[in-house]
């Protein structure tokens, strides 16, 4: 099926039945008409006044609300039903509802999808919606409401109309060819330009906002029998991966999703690192040395009876200011292990024991801080889709740049081209709000929400 615009669209806009009540919403042209033929009532209540009554002949008692065009959340008239959370209740009222021409059941996305082609919210709001809808921790939730109340939405604005004020500049000297090397050779015009990749370069680099909401990656290594494992379950608060006293326990990759001091991070065990001649824990081992490099984060167990030495080998996989060694079984030795080796961070703990979290958890939250914190306070990228649209824009921006800076030297007429990259490269950030781009950008985002968002 089809997006279809002119369609009056229905669906159960709240948690997997059954539950204690069930909201269901329609929006579209027929929308008052379907409601009100369900509800009676709805007829002469007041817009954003809940009413209560009977529902359909006998399906249900409940309430209802109905929004007017274009107040409304779509920006369309909007009606919301009250019933109980049964699954009959609510087949039985969506059933009615379609019963009637041109209502049907609602896409993925598309309540969002219509507030955005109604100009209600642009897209990185409706997606900083669905992310708030899927926060599970207090950073994603902080990020994803600014990036519903638009602070994303203003950053990508900021540099389209930057991108469209030097096109200005350039489309001046189009229109008075006599004069166009001047104009491009203007200095201003080089250094905005130059101003505005440096931006765009730094946004592009940014990680935290992704991390926030994909979750940073966590991988625990070490040796065999070090307490790896012990260490995942003492985190996770249950039994995630096997503990036992045979070394080579853990043989895959065991991951758990935790929240660490309100950051949701995903934590990786691997298995033991050794040579060996099993294939499988060979391949166990390769795999673990796999996730400590793509991780965010590394954290290396070592047996109190082997530090440091036992470090030598990991060295590879630890990197500054991304990296915690916890010290297991430290509970057999008398003297304190230093709280720093070669500058990471040391926690020496007995993992067995409830009480090592209070140690490990603090240590562990200001890795996790550095990965994805600041990313809850501040507008940034929270999806390939933004990334890509400033790469996109990186790369005109610098073509015109290049352009501009030859002009400038060789004397050839490019004027044209450079308007040409720098129109370019506001569509690129525009396809990320909304404001440029086809319907089919609207497809790809709405696509991967929730029927009934
Ligand atoms: N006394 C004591 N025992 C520990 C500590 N940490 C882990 N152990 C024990 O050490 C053994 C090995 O622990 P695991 O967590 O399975 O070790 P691992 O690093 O996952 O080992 P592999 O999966 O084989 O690589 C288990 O019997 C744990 O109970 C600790 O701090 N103190
Ligand atoms: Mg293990």
């Amino acid at each position: 099926m089809n997006y279809i615009n002119g369609d009056t669209i229905v669906a159960l806009a709240t948690a997997p039945l059954p539950a204690g009540v069930a909201v269901i919403r329609l929006s579209g042209p027929r929308a008052l008409e379907v409601g009100t033929w369900l509800v009676p009532r709805l007829h002469h209540a007041d817009a954003g006044k809940l009413v209560f009554g009977p529902i359909g002949n006998g399906l249900d008692d409940g309430m209802a609300v109905k929004f007017a065009a274009p107040r409304s959340f779509t920006g369309e008239d909007v009606v919301e039903i009250h019933t109980h959370g049964g699954r009959a209740v609510v087949q039985a009222v969506l059933d009615a509802c379609t019963a009637f021409d041109d209502v049907r059941q609602a896409l993925p996305g598309e309540f969002s999808r219509r507030a955005v082609m109604n100009g209600k919210m642009d897209i990185t709001a409706a997606e900083g919606l669905a992310d708030l809808i899927d926060a599970t921790t207090e950073a994603q939730r902080r990020q994803a409401l600014r990036q519903l109340d638009g602070a994303l939405g203003k950053r990508f604005e900021t540099w389209r109309t930057h991108v469209l004020a030097l096109l200005a500049q350039v489309e001046a000297a189009i229109d008075f060819p006599d004069e166009e090397l001047e104009v491009l050779a203007e200095p201003a015009l080089a250094a905005g330009m130059k101003d505005l990749l440096a931006d765009l370069q730094a946004a592009a680099q940014e990680k935290a906002g992704e991390r926030l909401r994909d979750g940073v990656r966590l991988a625990i290594v070490g040796k065999p029998n070090a307490g790896k494992s012990t260490l995942l379950n003492l985190l996770a608060g249950r039994d995630v991966a096997i503990v036992s006293p045979i070394a080579g326990t853990t043989r895959d990759v065991v991951t758990s999703t935790l929240d660490i001091g309100g950051f949701p991070v995903v934590v990786a065990d691997t298995a033991g690192l050794r040579n060996t001649e099993d294939a499988i824990e060979a391949e166990g081992v390769k795999r673990a040395r796999a996730q400590a490099l793509a991780a965010d984060v590394v954290v290396a167990v070592v047996d109190g009876h082997d530090f440091p030495q036992a470090l030598d080998e990991l060295a590879p996989l630890l990197v500054e200011d991304r990296t915690l060694l916890v010290v297991s079984r430290a509970e057999m030795f008398e003297l304190d292990f230093p709280s720093k080796h070669q500058g990471f961070p040391v926690v020496a703990a007995n993992l067995t024991e409830q009480e090592a979290l209070r140690r490990i958890l603090p240590a562990l939250t200001n890795l996790v801080e550095n990965v994805a914190g600041g990313a809850a306070e501040a507008a940034l990228l929270t999806r390939v889709r933004h990334r890509a649209a400033v790469d996109d824009a990186i790369a005109h921006l610098g073509n015109a740049l290049a352009m501009v800076l030859k002009a400038a030297h060789h004397g050839t007429s490019v004027a044209e081209l450079v308007a040409e990259d720098l129109r370019s490269a506001a569509n690129a950030i525009g396809t990320v709000t909304g404001r440029t781009g086809s319907e089919d950008v609207l497809d790809v985002v709405f696509s991967s929400f929730c029927i009934g968002k």
